[in-house]
C-alpha cells in the first residue's frame, strides 16, 4: 500500500503532494514502483497536529481519488470523517482506512455497512493534539490486541461484516519507541486476532532514532527507507496482510525476498 498525502504538513512527506496534479503524478509513480493499493488521504495525523476542515479534506482528496480510478488504483481513503469515506467511494475508492477504528466519527461504521468495503480498523487512542499523552500500557501487545478486539466487536455489532475488517496496531499513535519495537516483535500476537494484518510504521520517529546518541536528533523522515523496508520483512515474515509505505520500490523488493524465501523452504 503506497502513501499519496495530499496534506501540506504531514511529518514524513509534507507539502510534496499537495496539489490534485501531483498528488495523482505521485500515485502513478507509486503504481510503477508495484504497490497494489494506493491510500489517499488529505488530514495529516502526525503527532501534535491539528484537525483539517472537512470541507478542505473533501477538496484535497475527492480530486485525486477520482482521477487515480480511472487509472484503474485499487484505492484506499485515509480518514476518519463518515461523509469524507462515503464521498471517496463514490468517487471511485474501493477502501476506508480511519486510523481511529471508527471512533473518531459515530457515523462511520453505518457508512462502511452500508458501502459493504473494506475497512482498516488502527488502534487508536484520541486526536494526534493529546494521542502521546495516552501512551501509558500495561503490557502494550496485550493492551493493543484488546482494544483492537473491542473495536472489532463493536462494529460488527454495528452492521460491519467481520469479512470486512483489515486491522492494524497503530506504529507512532499513542506509542512511545519501546511501544512500537514490542508491537514489531510481538506481529504474531496481532495476527492471531484472525483478520489479516496492516503494518504501517513506515518513516516513522522510531525507526529514526536508531543508531542515533540518546538526545541526538533523529534521521530525517526519507532516510528512513531503508528501515521501513527492514520493518516491511518483519511484517512479511509475521504474514501481514500488507505493509503501508512511502517509498514502494524498496519495500516491495524487501517482499520479493520475503517471497522467495517462503518459496524456498
Ligand atoms: N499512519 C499514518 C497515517 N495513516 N493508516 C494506517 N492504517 N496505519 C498507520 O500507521 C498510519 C495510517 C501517519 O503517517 P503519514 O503521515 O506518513 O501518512
Amino acid at each position: 500500500m503506497g502513501v499519496v498525502n495530499v496534506t501540506p504538513d504531514s511529518f514524513s512527506d509534507g507539502g510534496m503532494w499537495f496539489t490534485p496534479e501531483a498528488g495523482v503524478a505521485h500515485g502513478l509513480e507509486l503504481l510503477e514502483q508495484g504497490a497494489d493499493i494506493l491510500d489517499v488521504g488529505g488530514e495529516s495525523t502526525r503527532p501534535g497536529a491539528e484537525r483539517t476542515s472537512e470541507e478542505e479534506e473533501l477538496r484535497r482528496v475527492i480530486p485525486v481519488i477520482r482521477e487515480l480510478s480511472r487509472h484503474k488504483a485499487r484505492i484506499s481513503v485515509d480518514t476518519m470523517r463518515a461523509a469524507v469515506a462515503a464521498q471517496a467511494v463514490e468517487a471511485g475508492a474501493s477502501m476506508v482506512n480511519d486510523v481511529s477504528g471508527g471512533l473518531a466519527d459515530a457515523d462511520m461504521a453505518g457508512v462502511v455497512a452500508a458501502a459493504k468495503v473494506p475497512f482498516v480498523v488502527m488502534h487508536w487512542r484520541g486526536h494526534s493534539d493529546t494521542m502521546q499523552h495516552r501512551a501509558s500500557y500495561d503490557d502494550v501487545v496485550v493492551d493493543v490486541c484488546r482494544e483492537l478486539s473491542e473495536r472489532v466487536a463493536d462494529l460488527c455489532a454495528r452492521g460491519v461484516g467481520r469479512d470486512q475488517l483489515i486491522v492494524d496496531p497503530g506504529f507512532g499513535f499513542a506509542k512511545l519507541a519501546g511501544h512500537n519495537w514490542s508491537l514489531l516483535a510481538h506481529l504474531d500476537a496481532v495476527q492471531s486476532l484472525g483478520l489479516p494484518v496492516l503494518v504501517g510504521a513506515s518513516r516513522k520517529t522510531f525507526l529514526g532514532r536508531l543508531g542515533v546518541p540518546e538526545g541526538g536528533k533523529p534521521l530525517p523522515p526519507a532516510q528512513r527507507d531503508a528501515a521501513t523496508a527492514a520493518t516491511s520483512v518483519i511484517a512479511g515474515l509475521a504474514g501481514a496482510w500488507a505493509v503501508r509505505v512511502h517509498d514502494v520500490a524498496s519495500s516491495v523488493d524487501a517482499l520479493r525476498v520475503v517471497a522467495a524465501v517462503e518459496a524456498a523452504r
